[in-house]
């Protein structure tokens, strides 16, 4: 009982709510989207993290409606970004797919409603999936992923490097981003960075790069690792160092900010 109990009520009841964390690009700073992160916002107690609730949620089934929820919610937020934007750059959204929704069979149908509903190009929405939801990269996973991707939706793969990728499965990957996970940032905090961080960070960047991946860091909390990960030829930030999670208000301003 608990917090189980009361998610599906939280959907009805519109508890849940997303935070946007920024995506800055290495080369000149320019934010160019952010990652939609669900928070649930408890009547009793207080604001959830989703470590907290979406393992509940995967293993009860209410993942495919809350994941669809957030679909709907960042993709919406990404269009009126579009309409706001200052500059000419289109701002991005990146969505979490747990497991559970990969294997959905609505995935494909439910993300195109969603976009066309909003009237949104594919282009400016990148799922974001994991590499232990891709074990074994079997056909029934890559295929949805596939037609997305033909479609034009950005795939990318999160937490790279703490899982276990094959990595000659890599390729046959619709891909377009590897999300490298934050150990490898911490090994870039000092001056200078940890040599053998540093040639794999080299390695992977060089891989990514082989492949046409672009390369995301992720927890970059300070200016000498987003540094560091910009001269190893890194594409995409993402970290404290420029914002922590936050409303959609955040991103106004720092777009505003840099523009
Ligand atoms: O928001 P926070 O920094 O606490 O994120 C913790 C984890 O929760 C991250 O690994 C992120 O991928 C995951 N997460 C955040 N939002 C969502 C979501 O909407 N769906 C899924 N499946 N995972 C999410
Ligand atoms: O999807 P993913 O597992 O990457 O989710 C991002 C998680 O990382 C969220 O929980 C977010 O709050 C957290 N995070 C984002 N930036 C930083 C950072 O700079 N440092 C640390 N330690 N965590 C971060
Ligand atoms: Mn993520
Ligand atoms: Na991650």
């Amino acid at each position: 009982y608990g917090l189980t109990n009361s998610l599906p009520t939280a959907l009805e009841r519109g508890e849940f709510f997303i935070e946007y964390q920024p995506l800055v690009r290495l080369s000149d700073g320019q934010v160019h989207g952010a990652e939609a992160l669900v928070r649930w916002s408890h009547p009793l107690r207080g604001v959830l993290g989703p470590d907290q609730f979406i393992p509940l949620a995967e293993n009860t089934g209410l993942i495919v409606p809350l994941g669809r929820w957030v679909l709907e919610e960042a993709v919406r937020q990404a269009r009126d970004w579009q309409f706001q934007h200052i500059d000419g750059r289109p701002l991005r959204v990146n969505v979490n797919l747990s497991p559970c929704q990969l294997h959905h069979p609505g995935l494909v149908r439910d993300t195109v409603e969603v976009l066309k509903e909003a009237g949104m190009d594919p282009s400016a929405l990148c799922l974001e999936v994991t590499e232990s939801a891709l074990i074994g990269a079997d056909e029934a996973l890559l295929k949805p992923l596939r037609e997305l991707a033909d479609l034009g939706v950005d795939i990318a793969l999160d937490d790279f490097g703490t899982g276990y990728s094959n990595l000659s499965n890599l390729r046959r990957m619709p891909l377009s981003t590897l999300k490298l996970d934050r150990s490898f940032t911490r090994g870039m905090q000092h001056n200078p960075a940890d040599p053998v961080d540093i040639k794999i960070v080299e390695g992977i960047v060089s891989l990514a790069h082989t492949l046409d991946l672009a390369v995301t860091v992720e927890g970059v909390e300070t200016g000498i690792q987003a540094e560091h990960l910009r001269v190893l030829g890194c594409d995409t930030a993402q970290g404290w160092y420029y914002a922590r999670p936050g409303p959609p208000e955040q991103l106004h301003e720092l777009v505003l900010v840099d523009a």
